[in-house]
């Protein structure tokens, strides 16, 4: 196997064995078939849309099958060789459709994986050219990532056809379908358009979230609990927690979130469940830790999960999330959940915990923009730091935590997706009215820190990169990817990520990366603080 997709690579350079996250070297070369395969079905939906025939099908099931191949989404041989299955019958049935008979699609799938190219196996062999076979895998990482905010828009109802046409076109570049012949330059053109891509899915995921669960307002989450059943939901899945909340009404059961489903509590129609009754844990990589102490099953509905091995009787998957050997429910039936839950203890006592803040969301941002520029103005608020992205093992990355606990008073701090729980329950106290510490959401909710970026800026007739704005991101996995490579296609400058810089990323295009768009790699919080303060 060769896998190097995302931040805790083995030795930063490629897991070749096994992977860090648990992934076996048979489903890392399933993953890997299953991405050449949806390479195969992509040009045929894309003869289709052309012929105006309604590909929303094949779209959905594209930007579904990819997501099922990021990091810790689906560690499952048996569930990933049946999206194989499904993605050949689903390129053979197109293109009877079409009126062609391609010899490769009448094999069943054993054979059809025989007689696979060497290079399916990693992406890391696309190209002998090391720059453009990273640009490549900047490329599939990036549209892994934003296939996976495509799916959640979709599943409320959300479609772009340009965005599903690109998706398609992306996959066909450097395939043995693809016709065009690309330099470097042309490669990292469809990298910035994956970027501009991943925005309109960001778009998308918050016009299906806010116009579905309406838009979140600031609002109070315990950390505590009460006595009674408990039900633990993880993931990003608000649609997924909706149905469990519904099943769950009137049982008893006490719904509390974990990691990313933490802002879910700032939707009006979420939180107006009474037994959404708070958060349990932290980030996605202390669940082997945390997960044993919780009295009742848990229910992931997206990335990430680790092994369950100590408890993986009462651990529940659904959509594209498998573990062998945990229950899998499918059709939003979690009606095996709530069994689960009614059979185990669940809290003797009610024990009300800290009140953290989350709900932070597009309009109450947008809202607060005059009383931000105000302050702004008065010279009471002097910087604006977006400390967010993915948190992960390495201990560098208590980097974050120093760097939020570091920020002067008259800063504030906007966060975003599972990074920060390295300081989400720091009180950071207030400037003016603003809470100096506000949590826009989860990491397609970046959209709603560039939207709030890009009205102070305009507000203010200067460009995003001239407001007193920073940008400190930390990188897990490919979503990750997918919101920097957005970031970079409008033309946001220096910003600093870590805990380190992407494998995939050769030295050339790194320093394009510096050169253009000044980003760089996180030092010291100190050192990095003074700098973008403008003290250095
Ligand atoms: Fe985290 Fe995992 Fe949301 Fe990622 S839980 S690491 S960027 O899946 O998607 O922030
Ligand atoms: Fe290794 Fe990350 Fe790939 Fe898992 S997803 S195999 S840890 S590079």
């Amino acid at each position: 196997m060769f896998c190097d997709q995302c931040e805790q690579t083995a030795k930063g350079v490629g897991c070749t064995v096994a992977g860090v996250c648990g992934k076996t070297a048979d489903v890392a070369l399933l993953q890997d078939q299953l991405t050449y395969l949806l390479r195969r079905l992509a040009p045929l939906v894309e003869q289709a849309r052309e012929k105006g025939m309604n590909t929303d099908v094949y779209d959905d099931f594209i930007a579904d099958t990819l997501f099922a191949t990021l990091t810790n989404v689906n560690f499952d041989a048996k569930a990933i060789e049946a999206l194989q299955t499904e993605t050949l019958l689903h390129a053979r049935t197109l293109a009877a459709q079409l009126g062609e008979v391609p010899e490769d699609l009448s094999l069943s799938i054993e054979e059809y994986r025989k007689q696979l190219p060497e290079s399916v196996v990693g992406m890391d062999n696309f190209s002998s050219d090391a720059d453009v076979n990273s640009a490549m895998q900047i490329l599939l990482f990036g549209l892994k990532g934003l296939c996976a905010y495509k799916d959640h828009a979709a599943r409320l109802g959300q479609r772009d056809k340009e965005l599903s046409s690109f998706v398609c076109k992306a996959l066909i570049a450097g395939s043995p379908w693809d016709g065009a012949v690309r330099d470097l330059g042309g490669w990292l053109d469809l990298v910035l358009e994956c970027g501009r891509g991943n925005l309109k899915a960001m778009e998308l995921l918050d016009a299906g979230n806010t116009g579905h669960f309406g838009d979140p307002v600031p609002t109070p989450v315990d950390l505590g609990h009460r006595k009674g059943k408990a039900i633990l939901i993880s993931g990003h899945d608000l649609y997924d927690l909706e149905a469990l909340l519904k099943q769950t009404e009137g049982t008893g059961i006490n719904v509390y979130t974990h990691c990313e489903m933490l802002p879910a509590h700032g939707y009006p129609r979420l939180k107006a469940y009474p037994h959404l009754a708070g958060h349990f844990g932290t980030a996605w990589q202390n669940q082997q830790k945390e997960l044993p102490d919780f009295p009742g099953p848990v229910l992931f509905t997206t990335n990430c999960i680790q092994n369950p091995r100590a408890y993986g009787d009462k651990v529940f998957t659904s959509g594209n999330v498998s573990w062998p050997g945990c229950t899998h429910c499918r059709e939003r039936d979690f009606s095996a959940v709530i069994e689960k839950a009614k059979a185990m203890p669940g809290y003797a006592e009610d024990a009300p915990g800290q009140k953290i803040l989350t709900g932070f969301g597009r309009k109450t941002m947008l809202a607060a923009a005059p009383a931000v520029l105000d302050a702004v103005a008065q010279g009471k608020l002097r910087h604006i730091f977006l400390v967010g992205g993915c948190d992960g093992a390495k201990p560098a990355r208590n980097y974050y935590t120093e760097f939020v606990e570091k920020t002067p008073q008259d800063t504030v701090v906007l966060t975003l997706a599972c990074g920060k729980f390295r300081f989400y329950n720091k009180d950071l106290g207030k400037l003016g009215d603003l809470p100096r510490l506000m949590d826009c959401g989860q990491c397609n909710d970046a959209y709603t820190a560039i939207q709030t970026a890009l009205a102070l800026a305009d507000a203010l007739k200067c460009d995003v990169n001239d407001l007193p704005l920073s940008m400190v991101l930390s990188w897990y996995e490919q979503k990750a990817v997918a919101i920097l490579l957005t970031l970079l296609a409008l033309g946001v400058r220096n910003i600093v990520i870590g805990p380190s810089l992407p494998a995939f990323v050769s030295p050339a295009i790194l320093n394009i990366l510096v050169e253009q768009w000044g980003l760089r790699l996180m030092t010291t919080p100190d050192e990095d603080m003074a700098r973008l303060l403008g003290k250095k």
